[in-house]
């Protein structure tokens, strides 16, 4: 039988198969045979389920297999040469962003931007939080990024603006929320789908007192039981792996699309001769901010695999 993994516990899956939800552990021989990546389930995975007759030692059945994952979001571990799927099979990433409390970090969101690129995960911008914000939002960066094809939504929570669209944009399929501690992401979701019930507060990381911190451990149904949400942890718990430099650039829409006339295919844009992406945004086909955003980052993961290794 298959299964959809919507919820982690220490060693226990719950697993979504026709219309009920199964509790299941993997079967040591799977463990053993598989690939390492594909030792553990995460949320998003379809799997192979072996039922019991009855439940026995606290289990319904076991997992016998994880199918293919068509993508995957991976974190770094403290140790930070070290990677963890987190989730896989996602339809879509939401990077949510507040326009004030705490205001919009475009650095943070192309971060995520070239995370999504690089993982084939379709990533799409939100702000929240317009109804604190007079201007509404920061209109001359969303043309950037709308220019860019990746969907952009302002949303908010407490004067109900965008809901309708972001419940359109969220109809199907695995859908992911992703941001700063603050910004909304809980309490959107729970608009979505109130029975989720997630806590929702103001962020008070020195007590962290009621601060009830998820973790990406489960699939929040939507009312129509269609389609799944997923809360995320806040910045502190999941920072996306660091990439290669030479492979920022793949991150980069518009960079990756401009590149293929630049002189040198190693070209990384900086201050090489014959570099077409330097050429775009002389005239203005680049905007600066990314152009900077993209130097930034580069020089970031330099520093990283320098003190590293
Ligand atoms: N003014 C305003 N406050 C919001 C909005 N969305 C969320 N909040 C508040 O922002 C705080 C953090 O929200 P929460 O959903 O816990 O953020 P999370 O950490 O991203 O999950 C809470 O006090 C919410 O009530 C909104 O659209 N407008
Ligand atoms: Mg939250
Ligand atoms: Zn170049």
């Amino acid at each position: 039988m298959k299964g959809l993994v919507i919820k982690t516990h220490n060693r226990f899956y719950e697993i979504k198969a026709g219309d009920e939800v199964f509790l299941c552990s993997p079967k040591g021989s799977f463990k053993r045979k598989a690939e390492p990546e594909y030792r553990l389930p995460v949320v998003g995975d379809q799997v192979d389920l072996e039922l019991l007759a009855k439940r026995q030692r606290g289990v319904d059945g076991y997992i016998v297999a994880i199918d293919y994952r068509r993508n995957r979001l991976k974190r770094a571990l403290v140790d930070k040469r070290k990677e963890r799927v987190m989730a896989a099979n996602l339809d879509r990433i939401l990077v949510v962003s507040a326009c004030v409390k705490p205001g919009v970090d475009w650095g943070f969101i192309d971060r995520y931007l070239l995370t999504c690129e690089l993982a084939d995960i379709p990533c799409s911008i939100l702000l929240n939080k317009v109804d604190l914000d007079p201007n509404h939002g920061e209109d001359n960066f969303i043309d950037i990024y709308r220019s860019l094809d990746y969907p952009m939504l302002k949303t908010s929570v407490k004067s109900a603006i965008g809901l309708d669209t972001l419940k359109a944009m969220t109809a199907d399929g695995i859908s992911l929320f992703t941001g700063a501690s603050g910004v909304g992401k809980s309490s959107l979701i729970n608009q979505l789908a109130p029975q989720a019930n997630l806590a929702t507060g103001e962020v008070d990381a020195r007590k962290g007192t009621g601060k009830h911190t998820t973790t990406f451990s489960a699939l929040v149904p939507m009312e129509h039981g269609q389609a799944w949400l997923a809360d995320s942890p806040g910045l502190r718990d999941f920072a996306p792996p660091p990439v290669e430099p030479d492979q920022v650039r793949f991150g980069y829409r518009e960079i990756a699309q401009a590149q293929k006339d630049c002189r040198f295919s190693t070209c990384l844009h900086n201050a090489e001769p014959g570099c077409a992406v330097r050429a775009a945004v002389s005239d203005g086909s680049i905007s600066n901010h990314r152009y900077r955003s993209y130097l930034a980052v580069v020089q970031e993961m330099r520093d990283y695999f320098q003190s590293r290794f």
